[in-house]
């Protein structure tokens, strides 16, 4: 099986914004190691295209986000420069079926790396953090994947947001910080910092570790997503979507 023909077939459909059928059904036996390789060489494809790696998320780091995708361990995806909304607006086209995550972002001032990564080495390693918006799109039809599927393609990364405003480290305690999630100004979901892995430092440290099981490390400047706080939600165009964290203010986006 030729991962390359695999990754460029994902490449296709990330950009294209049309769905595909699962790489499992017809390799039932890529395992982890070779998700993780195709995802690489799809941002790789996008680099020779003259965008640039911003940094890294983790996913299904909440249980909430593991139930409602039936997939029960926590993920990485690589984000690059061209997934960053410069304005709080989301466009439809091109994409398939987006949803929208309350999310918070580490940016780091310093490398993280190795498997024995702590949260106080976060901590030590940790310029800011800043609320966010993840958009996720799987390019898999109806938005159903296994672990190795979702790997391939990118752990569903499309579109992030971060605040204007940054904030030290130790503005709040961020397992406490509540989250509300508003779609045209309904509450669909609320939850706290709790949620990832029992506090959000723990995420980035997760990350840290999985990276050095393929001698990577977390640079400095780069952003860290550490996983939705609570499940996702659809969105349309027209929609406005409002998310409230306690102590930091509200990001809104407008879906057209
Ligand atoms: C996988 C990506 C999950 C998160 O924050 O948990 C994710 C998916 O649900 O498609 O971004
Ligand atoms: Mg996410």
């Amino acid at each position: 099986m030729d991962l390359k023909q695999l990754a460029e077939r994902i490449d296709q459909h990330q950009r294209t914004g049309r769905d595909m059928d699962k790489v499992t059904i017809e390799h039932p036996s890529l395992n982890v190691n070779d998700a993780y390789d195709i995802q690489k060489m799809c941002i790789d494809f996008a680099q020779e295209r003259g965008d640039k790696m911003v940094g890294w998320k983790m996913g299904l780091t909440s249980k909430a986000k593991q139930i409602s995708v039936g997939v029960d361990e926590p993920i990485y995806g690589r984000l690059t420069q061209s997934m960053e909304l410069s304005e709080p607006v989301l466009h439809m086209d091109q994409l398939i079926h987006p949803r929208v995550e309350p999310e918070i972002a580490f940016v780091l001032n310093k490398e993280l790396g190795g498997e024995h990564v702590t949260p106080r080495d976060v901590w030590m390693a940790t310029e800011c953090i800043f609320p966010a918006i993840e958009v996720i799109d799987s390019r898999y039809k109806n938005f159903s994947f296994t672990l190795v599927d979702v790997i391939a393609d990118n752990a569903s990364s499309t579109k992030f947001i971060l605040g204007d405003q940054a904030f030290s480290p130790y503005h709040t305690a961020w397992d406490e910080m509540g989250v509300a999630m508003y779609r045209n100004g309904e509450m669909l979901h609320s939850g706290t910092g709790a949620a990832v892995l029992g506090h959000p430092v723990r995420s980035v440290a997760m990350l840290a570790k999985m990276l050095s099981r393929t001698e990577q490390t977390i640079k400095p400047g780069m952003v860290v997503l550490v996983g939705g706080f609570t499940e996702a939600i659809d969105v349309n165009s027209g929609d406005h979507v409002e998310v409230r964290y306690e102590k930091l203010g509200s990001l809104n986006l407008d879906v057209t």
